[in-house]
C-alpha cells in the first residue's frame, strides 16, 4: 500500500493499447485506486495516452518498478514480454495483474507463480472470457444436456489486408493457441483435465496464397522462415479425462473469408449452441433460445474484483494455477503441431 493513503492503491500500467485503455478507464472510476504512471512502446503515444488519465508517462516498464508509490503493476502489453515483466515486478515487491497469457513458456509461468508466493504478492491472470455472457450461459445450461461427449469451438477472424502488428508475429504473440489462451481455457474451465492433444497449424508468409506447413509432413521448425504472417489457422483435438473430445479451431488473417465465433456442445440429452452472442438449447422437446449476457465491461469487472480482493479480501474468479494448467495444454498443442505427434499431458 502506498504510504500516504492506507486504502489507496497506486497503480502502474504497462501497455497503451485496447486492454490498457479499458484498464485505465476502469481505474478512473474507482476512488480506491490511483493510476500513477504508464509505460508503453512508442513514447509519443505513451505521452498522449497518459495525458488523458493525468498519469506520468515513462519510456520503459522498468521505470514503473522504481516508484514506491506503485503497489500494483498491470501488464497489458505484447505476450512476448509478459513473463519477464511479471517476474521483475514481483521481484520489486509489486502486486501483478496480467492479461493472459502469464508467459509464453509454462516453466516461466510456473516460476512467476512461485515467486508471487515467496513475495506474498498477488499474481492475477485475467481471463475475461470466463466472465462473459456466453461462458456463463453455457456453464449454467450444461446440466440440461446430460453427459457431454463432443464440443467444438471455432473462432475465425478474416482480416484483409492482414495488419503487420504484434498479434501476427510468431515470437510476439506466441503459438496461436498460447496467445489466444482463452479458447482452450474456456473448454478446460467447463470440462476439466486433458489427457492428450493433437494439433495442426498453418501459417501464411507475406505475399503467398498458400500456407507453408504441409499437412502431410511434420515440420520441425515451421516458424523459422517467417516472423510476421498474414494468416494462421490452427485446429487442435483435446481428449479430456471424462472421455469428451473437443475440437478447437482458431484462425485469423487475409486467407479466411467468413467470420465465425461458435461453440457447440453435444450431450446424450441434447446440445447447446452458442453462435456469436446467441444461445440455443436443443433437446428431444425441440429447440429454444437461452438468454446470454453481453461481453462489454469485462475488463472493468476484472479490475474492480482485483481492487476488492486487495483491499477487502474478496476472492477472485480464477487462480494463476488454473491459467498455468491451460498454458501447459496450449504448449502441448504447439509441440503436437511441430512434431505431428499426439502429445500426452502429465
Ligand atoms: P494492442 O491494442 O495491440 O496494444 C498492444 C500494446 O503493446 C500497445 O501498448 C503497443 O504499443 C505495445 N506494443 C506493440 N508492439 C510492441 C512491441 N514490438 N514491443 C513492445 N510493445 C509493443 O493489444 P491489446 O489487445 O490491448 O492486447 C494487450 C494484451 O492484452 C495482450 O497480452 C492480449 O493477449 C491481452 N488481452 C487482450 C484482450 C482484448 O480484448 N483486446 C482480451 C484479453 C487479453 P504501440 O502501439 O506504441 O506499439
Ligand atoms: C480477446 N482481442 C482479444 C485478444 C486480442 C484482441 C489481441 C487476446 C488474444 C485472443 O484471445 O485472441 C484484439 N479484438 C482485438 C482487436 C479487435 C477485437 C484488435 O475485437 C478489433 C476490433 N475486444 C475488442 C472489442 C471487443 C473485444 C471491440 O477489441 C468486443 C466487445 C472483446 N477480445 C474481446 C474479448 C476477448 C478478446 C471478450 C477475450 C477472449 C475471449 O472471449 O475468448
Amino acid at each position: 500500500m502506498s504510504q500516504s493513503h492506507p486504502f489507496h492503491l497506486g497503480i502502474g500500467l504497462a501497455g497503451t493499447g485496447y486492454a490498457a485503455k479499458l484498464r485505465a478507464e476502469a481505474l478512473m472510476t474507482d476512488a480506491r485506486a490511483k493510476l500513477v504512471a504508464i509505460a508503453g512502446h512508442d513514447f509519443e503515444r505513451t505521452q498522449l495516452f497518459s495525458q488523458t488519465y493525468q498519469a506520468i508517462a515513462y519510456p520503459s516498464w522498468q521505470d514503473l518498478l522504481n516508484r514506491p508509490d506503485i503497489d500494483l503493476v498491470i501488464i497489458a502489453t505484447i505476450n512476448q514480454d509478459h513473463g519477464k515483466i511479471a517476474r521483475a515486478a514481483l521481484q520489486a515487491g509489486k502486486h501483478v495483474v496480467i492479461e493472459y497469457p502469464l508467459a509464453l513458456d509454462p516453466a516461466e509461468a510456473q516460476e512467476a507463480i512461485a515467486l508471487a508466493r515467496a513475495q506474498n504478492k498477488l499474481l492475477h491472470v485475467e481471463h475475461i472470457e470466463l466472465l462473459g455472457g456466453v461462458h456463463q450461459a453455457l456453464k449454467a445450461s450444461l446440466p440440461l444436456i446430460g453427459k457431454v461427449f463432443y464440443a467444438r469451438y471455432a473462432t475465425i477472424k478474416p482480416e484483409r489486408p492482414a495488419p503487420q502488428r504484434w498479434s501476427y508475429h510468431y515470437d510476439q504473440f506466441g503459438f496461436p493457441l498460447v496467445g489466444a489462451l482463452s479458447r482452450l481455457h474456456r473448454l478446460i474451465d467447463l470440462f476439466g483435465h486433458v489427457t492428450h492433444v493433437t494439433c495442426q497449424a498453418q501459417f501464411w508468409p507475406p505475399d503467398s496464397r498458400s500456407p507453408i506447413s504441409d499437412p502431410q509432413f511434420p515440420i520441425p521448425d515451421f516458424r523459422s522462415p517467417i516472423s510476421y504472417y498474414t494468416s494462421c489457422l490452427c485446429t487442435a483435438h483435446l481428449y479430456f479425462q471424462t472421455g469428451l473430445l473437443a475440437e478447437v479451431t482458431y484462425g485469423k488473417g487475409a486467407a479466411l473469408w467468413e467470420a465465425e465465433r461458435k461453440f457447440t456442445v453435444h450431450g446424450d440429452q441434447g446440445a447447446l449452441v452458442m453462435d456469436g452472442d446467441q444461445g440455443r438449447l436443443i433437446t428431444a422437446a425441440g429447440s429454444q433460445a437461452i438468454a446470454v449476457g453481453g461481453r462489454r465491461g469485462l475488463f472493468a469487472r476484472d479490475t474492480a474484483m482485483v481492487i476488492d480482493h486487495l483491499l477487502a479480501g474478496v476472492p477472485l474468479y480464477i487462480t494463476p494455477e488454473a491459467s498455468l494448467y491451460t498454458l501447459k495444454v496450449a504448449d502441448a498443442t504447439r509441440r503436437a503441431a511441430e512434431t505431428g505427434q499426439t502429445i500426452a499431458l502429465e
